[in-house]
């Protein structure tokens, strides 16, 4: 299925659990950077949210996937109107009851953005080894482990895998200031982290955890950025967070 955002067709597949009666929970699913829909973590977090009984909508974000936009081009900031597209889309769907907000990495610092500018939509917020450490580096100067002078940003950096990214990316990220979106955003959240993360330190999953008011945090001992050792923990603290969400 295609959702227009502004132009750009976002490309999205919606799973609908066995067995549904009445209105069901749907969860927002999005990927990280250079990531996309079908990637083993993303199917195995649909699995477990199916399981649950929860409809699932995921999608490649701008200049990802099968999307439209150029990954150079991309940003937070069209990452951030993707997910609220993508969550005015789920509460659209004639089934739809409570609307819940998941991603991983970049995705995961994209749910929470979205989670604070649509705190009063969103009635749940799972932050997979969320990259909100990505608007400081920025503001640093440290992005792709690569340093740059923050107050003169070049055209052009290296991205992974050959590709390139606009400097648009570091200005936009740098004007991001996490706390205030974690701040507005009352409801339950679940953080999972890999204790030996590569890519997101994992002090940032727990710190996360610590500033959200409502939250529980499920480390991931001896497991990387995409749950390589592990992966049957994160679904399992998936499930059974969003189980209780259900059951309340
Ligand atoms: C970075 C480290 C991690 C970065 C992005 C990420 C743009 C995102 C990782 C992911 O989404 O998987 O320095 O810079």
């Amino acid at each position: 299925m295609v959702i227009m955002d502004d132009g750009i067709a976002l490309q999205a597949e919606l799973t609908l659990p066995e067995r549904r009666e009445g209105r069901i929970p749907v969860m927002v699913l999005i990927h990280g950077f250079t990531g996309y829909k079908e990637e083993r973590h993303i199917l195995a977090v649909e699995q477990a949210a199916l399981g649950e009984g929860y409809a699932v909508l995921r999608a490649d974000m701008y200049g990802h996937g099968q999307s439209g936009g150029e990954f150079r081009k991309h940003t937070l900031f069209k990452w951030m109107t993707n997910a609220l597209t993508l969550t005015d889309y789920a509460r659209g769907l004639d089934f739809a009851g409570d609307i819940i907000l998941c991603g991983h990495s970049q995705g995961g610092l994209t749910a929470m953005l979205a989670a604070g500018m649509k705190h009063d939509q969103v009635s749940g917020l799972i932050a997979l080894s969320p990259a909100w450490m990505i608007p400081e580096y920025a503001r640093k100067g440290i992005l792709l482990g690569e340093s740059f002078d923050p107050e003169h940003i070049p055209d052009e950096m290296n991205a992974w895998g050959g590709r390139t990214l606009d400097g648009n990316y570091a200005r936009t990220a740098q004007q991001i200031r996490v706390e205030e979106y974690i701040d507005r955003y009352d409801g339950p959240v679940l953080v999972v982290h890999g204790d030996q993360d590569e890519a997101v330190p994992v002090e940032y999953g727990i710190r996360a955890a610590e500033r959200y008011r409502e939250s529980r945090l499920k480390l991931i001992e001896g497991d990387d950025h995409c749950y390589g050792a592990h992966l049957d923990q994160v679904t399992d603290a998936v499930g059974e967070w969003l189980a209780e969400r259900r059951a309340r």
